[in-house]
């Protein structure tokens, strides 16, 4: 897909002068390494942070954008919370590391945000001398050549693929070479995490913490908005129900 050079130049002036897409490729001698880290983030645990972070590490990336999908196609069997939210928490989850960045990118486009068409505006959007990786944990590899116009990430972007201890690789890599497209991936080892976003939905339904699985802040996020059936809070003090709880 090819966009209008006017509207590729607004997004770009107002998502960068607002700090929502970091300013990268200024020196024209060096290259910049730009990771993202897409994900629906319902809601965004140490699973996604560790595995950004490690990416940033062993990468040596500028810096990593988190971006909050804006209307999931993929998520159309459940409820997803709002946009908003997702942003907010994932904001407060990132605000304290100096290389994350919590970008409105796609919350903010209107329609269905496949990949393929993030990766073409920031494509556009940044000089040659600023490479994009995308991560993703290594399952979403194995699905990513079913993903919409998937023949154009691999030219989009370098892909990262995180995976725990002992995974077995075969079945993405079976599904890549099948799938006959072009997929530069590097495979991270990222230290066993079996946090998973339905389990935090899962744990805050039935009103059990989810201290020490997410930031403190995201929890309270949580349990202040009342997400995923939240009715009240183990963070209040000294474990008093969340303010304006009627329980
Ligand atoms: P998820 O719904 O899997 O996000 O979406 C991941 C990204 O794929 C988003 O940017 C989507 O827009 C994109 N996508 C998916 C499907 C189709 C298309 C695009 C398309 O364009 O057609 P989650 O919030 O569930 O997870 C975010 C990331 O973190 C994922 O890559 C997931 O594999 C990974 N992850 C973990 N990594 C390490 N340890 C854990 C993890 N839990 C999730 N515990």
């Amino acid at each position: 897909m090819r966009y209008d050079p006017d509207e590729i130049e607004r997004v770009a002036q107002s998502v960068i002068d607002r700090g929502d897409l970091p300013l990268l490729g200024q020196d024209p001698n060096r290259t910049y390494r730009m990771g993202i880290m897409g994900g629906t983030f319902d809601p965004i645990h140490y699973g996604h942070l560790v595995t950004a972070e490690q990416a940033f590490d062993d990468l040596s990336l500028d810096v990593v954008v988190f971006m909050p999908a804006g209307n999931p196609a993929f998520k159309q069997d459940r409820d997803v919370v709002a946009g908003e939210d997702r942003y907010a928490m994932t904001l407060l989850a990132t605000s304290d590391n100096p290389h994350f960045l919590a970008s409105r990118f796609e919350v903010d486009r209107t329609g269905i945000t496949y990949t393929a068409d993030t990766l073409s505006l920031l494509r556009e959007i940044y000089p040659t001398n600023v490479e994009l990786y995308f991560i993703t944990g290594a399952d979403a590899i194995a699905d990513i050549v079913r993903w919409h116009d998937a023949g154009r990430i691999g030219s989009l972007a370098k892909l990262v693929g995180a995976t725990r201890p002992g995974y077995d690789l075969g079945h993405a890599e079976e599904a890549i070479r099948e799938s006959g497209m072009d997929f530069d991936v590097t495979y991270l080892e990222v230290p066993a995490l079996a946090i998973s976003s339905s389990y935090l939905r899962e744990r805050v339904r039935l009103g059990q913490s989810v201290r020490y699985l997410t930031p403190d802040e995201v929890g309270g996020y949580i349990h202040k908005h009342r997400l995923y059936g939240a009715k009240r809070g183990p963070y209040g003090a000294l474990g008093k129900p969340w303010f304006g709880s009627k329980e």
